[in-house]
Formats: C-alpha cells, sequence, structure tokens
C-alpha cells in the first residue's frame, strides 16, 4: 500500500491522520504493531498502571432509540426489565460502594435518546453528590444541547460519554434515529461547557478494519482528543439485530486498542465492554498494547463483566496497579466546597421518589 508517509515522529500527538496511513497500521505485521504501540504507551504512560471505573445504569431499558446492538433499546425483545430513573440517594450508595472496592471513577448512564428538562435537577444533583465522596464523575445519558452541557459542567461533572459507535460510513446500518453529525455537536457541546471527553466505539459489528480505522480516524482529528476513549467489544444480546454475528478475530480487536494508543498518545484507552468473554492472556496483550483503563465491577450498564475479584487477581499477576486519582489542590477545595453546600442544603428537596 503506497501510504503517504507522515514526517512527525512515532508517538507525536497528530491531528492530521489520513485512511491510508491507519490502514497501513493496522495492516503491519502484529509483532511490529504492537511493538510500536507499546513504545508510544511507555513514553506518555506508567505502563503497569491501568485506571479503574465503575458503571452505574441510573434508568435502565425502554430506550427510544434503535441502536442495533444495544439490549436497552424498547424495539428489540432483549427480556430486560425497564426501570425508572434511580433515586439519588441509591445512586450515592452505589458510589460508595463502588469507591470502596477501588474505583476512582463512578460512571453514571442512562437509557435516553436525551435527558428531559425535568431530569436535570436529579442528575446534577447526583454529579454533586457523588463527585462530594471523592470520586471522579462520569455520565451518559445522550445527546445534550449547550444548556444541559453547561448546567452538568456547572454542577462539577468530570467528563461525558458520548460514544461515535463506528465510522461514519458503517454508522447507518447500527442506528437510524440520530445522526453521525448530532453526535459531534453533542461532544462539542461537551468540550464548549468544558468537561472531558470519553468518546469511542464498539467493534465486532460486522464491520470491515477499514470502519475501524475511520472511527479511530474521527476520534484522532478532533481538535483536541478524547481524553478517555472506551473500545468496546460488541457483547451480543439475544433479541439484538446483531446477536447472530460472528466473533471478531480477537487479534483484530488488539489491534485497534494498538492503533488507538498510536494515535492517541496521551490519551487513555479503555479496554471496555466485551471483557467478559476474553481471556486473560488476551486481556493481558490489549494492556501491552496500550489499553489503560477499564470498567471495573460485576455489572456493565445491564450485561455481565467480570467479577472484581478475578480483575485483582489478573492485576496482581501482571504486575499493574490501579491508577490513583492525582487530586490537585483546586479538586479537594472544590470537593470540599461542593461537600458543604450539599450538607447546608439537605432539605430532602431531591431526595424524592424518583421511581414514581
Ligand atoms: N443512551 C446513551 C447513549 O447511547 O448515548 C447512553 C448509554 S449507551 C448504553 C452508552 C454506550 O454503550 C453506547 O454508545 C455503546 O457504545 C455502548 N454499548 C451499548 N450496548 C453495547 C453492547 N451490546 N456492546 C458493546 N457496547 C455497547
Ligand atoms: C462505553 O463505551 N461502554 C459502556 C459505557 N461507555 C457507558 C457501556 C457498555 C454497555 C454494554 C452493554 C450493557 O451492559 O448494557
Ligand atoms: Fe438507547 Fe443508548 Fe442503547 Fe442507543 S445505546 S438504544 S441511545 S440506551
Amino acid at each position: 500500500m503506497n501510504a503517504p508517509v507522515s514526517h512527525a515522529p512515532v508517538g507525536a500527538v497528530r491531528h492530521d491522520w489520513t485512511r491510508n496511513e491507519i490502514l497501513a497500521l493496522f495492516a503491519l505485521p502484529f509483532n511490529d504493531l504492537l511493538f510500536q504501540a507499546h513504545t508510544v504507551h511507555r513514553a506518555h504512560f506508567n505502563p503497569n498502571e491501568v485506571q479503574v471505573s465503575t458503571l452505574c445504569s441510573i434508568k435502565t431499558g425502554a430506550c427510544p432509540e434503535d441502536c442495533a446492538y444495544c439490549p436497552q433499546s424498547a424495539r428489540y425483545d432483549t427480556g430486560l426489565e425497564r426501570e425508572k430513573l434511580m433515586q439519588v440517594e441509591k445512586v450515592v450508595e452505589e458510589a460508595r460502594a463502588a469507591k470502596a472496592s477501588g474505583a476512582t471513577r463512578f460512571c453514571m448512564g442512562a437509557a435516553w435518546r436525551s435527558p428531559k428538562g425535568k431530569d436535570m435537577p436529579y442528575v446534577t444533583q447526583m454529579v454533586q453528590e457523588v463527585k462530594s465522596l471523592g470520586l471522579e464523575t462520569c455520565m451518559t445519558l445522550g445527546m445534550l444541547d449547550q444548556d444541559q452541557a453547561k448546567s452538568l459542567a456547572d454542577a462539577g461533572l468530570d467528563y461525558y460519554n458520548h460514544n461515535l459507535d463506528t465510522s461514519p460510513e458503517y454508522y447507518g446500518e447500527i442506528i437510524t434515529t440520530r445522526t453521525y453529525q448530532d453526535r459531534l455537536d453533542t461532544l462539542a457541546n461537551v468540550r464548549s461547557a468544558g468537561m472531558k471527553v470519553c468518546c469511542g466505539g464498539i467493534v465486532g459489528m460486522g464491520e470491515e478494519a477499514g470502519d475501524r480505522a475511520g472511527l479511530l480516524q474521527q476520534l484522532a482529528n478532533m481538535a483536541d482528543h478524547p481524553e478517555s476513549v472506551p473500545i468496546n467489544m460488541l457483547v451480543k444480546v439475544e433479541g439484538t439485530p446483531l446477536d447472530q454475528l460472528d466473533d471478531l478475530d480477537p487479534l483484530d480487536f488488539v489491534r485497534t486498542i494498538a492503533v488507538a494508543r498510536i494515535m492517541m498518545p496521551e490519551s487513555h484507552v479503555r479496554l471496555s465492554a466485551g471483557r467478559e468473554e476474553m481471556s486473560d492472556e488476551m486481556q493481558a496483550m490489549t494492556f501491552f498494547a496500550g489499553a489503560n483503563s477499564i470498567f471495573y465491577g460485576e455489572k456493565l450498564l445491564t450485561t455481565a463483566n467480570p467479577e472484581s475479584n478475578k480483575d485483582m487477581q489478573l492485576f496482581s499477576r501482571l504486575g499493574i496497579q490501579p491508577e490513583q486519582r492525582h487530586v490537585h489542590d483546586d479538586d479537594s477545595a472544590v470537593a470540599a466546597q461542593i461537600s458543604d453546600a450539599l450538607e447546608a442544603s439537605h432539605n430532602d428537596q431531591f431526595f424524592y421518589d424518583a421511581a414514581k
């Protein structure tokens, strides 16, 4: 392949990746690709540290969107019980447990197309309460307009997760109820509100290598790379349109992680959904290829994830330490302020029964 050669040094932060250059990385002999990715990884991160996030589904099922991979879409019969928005107190209880088991970030997900006005006071309260425990906060609530992004940022939300899922070309095969541009607009609103971006996609959805390259090209050519890049392996859930697909070659998954690491050298690349089906050896290979974050805890949103003690055993066998949160003085001051404000405002206004 005659890929145009970039003169940027390997491991430089770039925003001008061409599709051919990316395909050329995918086409490298496996060992050459892993060596390059690991070299970039070591230049930017401690290779023996992995960031640990725990997920919580704050509103489950009955989603109006038609994402073909998703067990939570109301359009597919997956046997999932719908649940209303969780009470703030219950979310905080789960966050406390996540912190006690070693997570440093708590990611709250809702099966919404976008949050409604009436939901915003509850989700912002969740952010404030979870943050006051000393955890980093992340939410994924669907599309956000500018005002919603600002409210979440004002509440102290650290990260917003909104995935591009796949390449622009393959996207229409997977979702028809919102466009690629809608997703880019939400990401722009998140950035301009000052939050960190968590954005990645899913592989194993029947896409070609060119689509995996196309997804990474979109992510890496953003003006600022997402700070967090979740790479999910499709979890095939019975009843969804993708449940009968053939498995992706596990080595192609590892290649995707390695190419993401080379293209976004300063981002945390998360080995996300699909770990339950991966061997320890495959996970170890992704950590070598540059994955340095995981979802930790027995459940993702609605599907299974490895048991926490199994993950800790794997970390210990690999000599990996969970990454500690780097708290800045500013952060602790803000956390203390939030904590004081919450103490003062505990008039139960927000402790309503959200399930009603
Ligand atoms: N409803 C919101 C949205 O779609 O933006 C937030 C929750 S949604 C479940 C968050 C992400 O989970 C999706 O964008 C998708 O990338 C990932 N996801 C959902 N179902 C999955 C599956 N079966 N396998 C792998 N990843 C999945
Ligand atoms: C992401 O990229 N993966 C997470 C999180 N962001 C919200 C979700 C994975 C969901 C897997 C299917 C489920 O458990 O419902
Ligand atoms: Fe709804 Fe999100 Fe699932 Fe799509 S991925 S169906 S928007 S919950």
